[in-house]
């Protein structure tokens, strides 16, 4: 048994949240790449961010009401765009937005003080924001030109300050949850794995840190897929949604019932995964009420069979 994942595998159900500046347009986080919005546009919203009614200990005690051990949200998501303040890139909420707060710096304090384990996730390969960045399909053409573009600019000079920042301005990391990682070279895949460790040898990091087999401490699922496929005895989890979307919609109105979030948590835990459920909270800094009570509904149907 590995002494680095025996957290994560005691914690099995975890809170996803997918939280930025696509939270304004409301159609979730792709909205950049799907209306090719140039950067200096897209940066506009960083004016109009100001999510004051931000609560860490709210959003905290709900995913500790709801059974869950631990918070995987994003850092940074593909448009580039950090939720702490990064003195690598101006692009970040603090530097960027009316709001004037650090919510990663209240989410660590209110974990730490409620024994939730804070995990972060950051998209290390995809970054439509940044002109050197290099993805193997998703990029900003609209902005930048493929050919001129210089990864190691990005690579040294925003992905890899950014995640030494994350592992070093917030105590323990549990988990760095990378995505997206097409493209990288399994060099650079090993180069980040390194970074971490170097950094914070505890901190687990996930299968999609690279595309390349074996790495990571787990496997990352597909989302919504249940179950260990192949010879990978590695630890798994499955990520999934509460309705169809990850960033807040207010499109998307098909939901799970607490029923079938049930049958899903027994289901994912009963074949030895663990479960990360997403919330996608407003522009206003809330969880949605819909997604509040469905967490709710599940916490009570688990406290209810903790105690039987
Ligand atoms: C990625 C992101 O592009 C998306 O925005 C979200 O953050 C999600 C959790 O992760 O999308 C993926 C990545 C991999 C799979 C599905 C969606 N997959 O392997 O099935």
């Amino acid at each position: 048994r590995d002494p680095r994942t025996a957290w994560w595998t005691e914690a099995r159900f975890g809170m996803f949240i997918h939280w930025g500046l696509y939270a304004l347009p409301a159609q979730g986080e792709w909205i950049m790449y799907a209306q090719k919005t140039p950067v200096c546009e897209y940066e506009q919203l960083a004016q109009q961010f100001n999510p004051t009614e931000f609560d860490a200990k709210a959003w905290v005690s709900l995913a500790k009401d709801a059974g869950m051990r631990y918070i995987v949200i994003t850092a940074k998501h593909h448009d580039g765009f950090t939720m702490y303040h990064s003195k690598a890139d101006p692009f970040n909420i603090v530097d960027s937005t009316p709001f004037n707060r650090d919510p990663m710096k209240e989410l660590a304090e209110a974990c730490r003080e409620a024994d939730i384990v804070l995990c972060f996730y950051y998209s290390h390969v995809i970054d439509w924001h940044h002109p050197h960045a290099v993805h193997k399909e998703h990029n900003n053409t609209w902005d930048y030109k493929l050919e001129e573009k210089r990864f190691t600019e990005y690579w040294e000079g925003k992905a890899k300050p950014q995640i030494k920042e994350l592992l070093t301005e917030y105590g323990w990391v549990g988990l760095l949850w990378f995505d997206t990682a097409g493209g990288l070279s399994e060099e650079d895949s090993k180069d980040i794995v390194e970074h971490v460790r170097s950094l914070q040898p505890d901190c687990v990091i996930n299968s999609r840190v690279s595309h390349y087999m074996g790495m990571g401490d787990y496997v990352s699922k597909g989302d919504n897929e249940i179950g260990m496929s192949g010879e990978d005895t590695r630890p798994w989890e499955t990520p999934m949604t509460l309705n169809l979307s990850w960033g807040y919609t207010t499109r998307d109105q098909i939901w799970k019932t607490a029923d079938v979030l049930i049958q899903k948590l027994v289901h994912v835990i009963g074949k030895g995964g663990n479960l990360l459920l997403n919330v996608g909270p407003t522009p206003q800094g809330t969880i949605p009420e819909r997604s509040a009570e469905r967490l709710r509904e599940v916490g009570e149907w688990t406290h209810r069979n903790a105690e039987a």
